[in-house]
């Protein structure tokens, strides 16, 4: 039996808005590894420097192995560019390359920079006209149930080609789940973590990297879903939500 493990901190979370998101992270393990995986989860919780903690949800569930969908990590590559305004340039015309039309790219990245808050998940947007329709307002779509099928191999992996950091592999595992996903044309994200630049553009093509999506020290930061207008977005929250995801190397 294979178990989906998710953490979720925040601050405030006595609000009826379910507080300021800090923190989230999705494993999925065996039963003999919960112990300790709970723990980190707490101690990284925690340990995080967007807030203060005052909330840690975590939720052990089984998953029936057979449900299990087996999806290749995407191909990876690294655009350098000079500066932010280069590299968002360049991410735009990923976006355009993987059939994101211009103003939905316009329209999603002034969301991502509009943002007053974390959000716990991700928006889903239009590619044509840039429209949100997700309608979960700052709580976004949370992708779930997913994981690599080896960590420590997957770790090697990642360093022999100078791919290091949680946020990197983490980011990689959740792009991989929804590239696959019915409806979605590709996903922009920069990190809303204040001391990491980078960002990516990924589709069924692969995940492409960029160093610089955004300057030091700023906290916007986010996931955008560009979907086709026909999709049906009960169906791709359904996928994206409770479908698990092992991710192969
Ligand atoms: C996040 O989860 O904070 C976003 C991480 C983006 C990773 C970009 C990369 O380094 O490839």
């Amino acid at each position: 039996m294979i178990y989906s493990v998710r953490m979720r901190a925040a601050q405030g979370a006595a609000h009826e808005d379910g507080g300021r998101h800090i923190s989230g992270a999705e494993r999925l393990v065996s039963r003999d590894q919960i112990g300790a995986l709970t723990q980190s989860m707490v101690e990284r919780a925690f340990s995080h420097s967007r807030g203060q903690t005052d909330f840690i949800n975590i939720t052990v569930e089984a998953v029936a192995t057979e449900n299990i969908r087996r999806l290749e990590l995407l191909p990876m590559t690294t655009v350098a560019a000079a500066d932010v305004s280069a590299g968002r340039a360049a991410a735009k015309a990923a976006l355009a390359a993987a059939g994101v039309k211009s103003p939905a790219a316009d329209a999603g990245m002034e969301r991502l920079l509009a943002l007053k808050d974390s959000m716990r998940g991700a928006m889903l947007i239009c590619g044509v006209t840039g429209q949100r329709l997700d309608g979960t307002d700052g709580r976004g779509i949370r992708v779930s149930r997913m994981d690599i099928d080896d960590q420590n191999r997957f770790a090697a992996w990642l360093e022999k080609r100078g791919f290091t950091g949680i946020h990197i592999r983490e980011a990689v595992v959740l792009a991989t789940k929804v590239a696959a996903a019915s409806g979605v044309i590709a996903e922009l994200c920069w990190s809303d973590d204040p001391e990491y630049t980078a960002g990516y553009v990924a589709s069924a093509s692969g995940y492409m990297r960029f160093p610089q999506l955004k300057p030091y020290g700023v906290m916007q930061g986010g996931r955008l879903f560009f979907i086709r207008p026909e999709t049906n977005i009960t169906e791709l929250m359904h996928y994206l939500e409770t479908q698990p995801v092992l991710v192969v190397t």
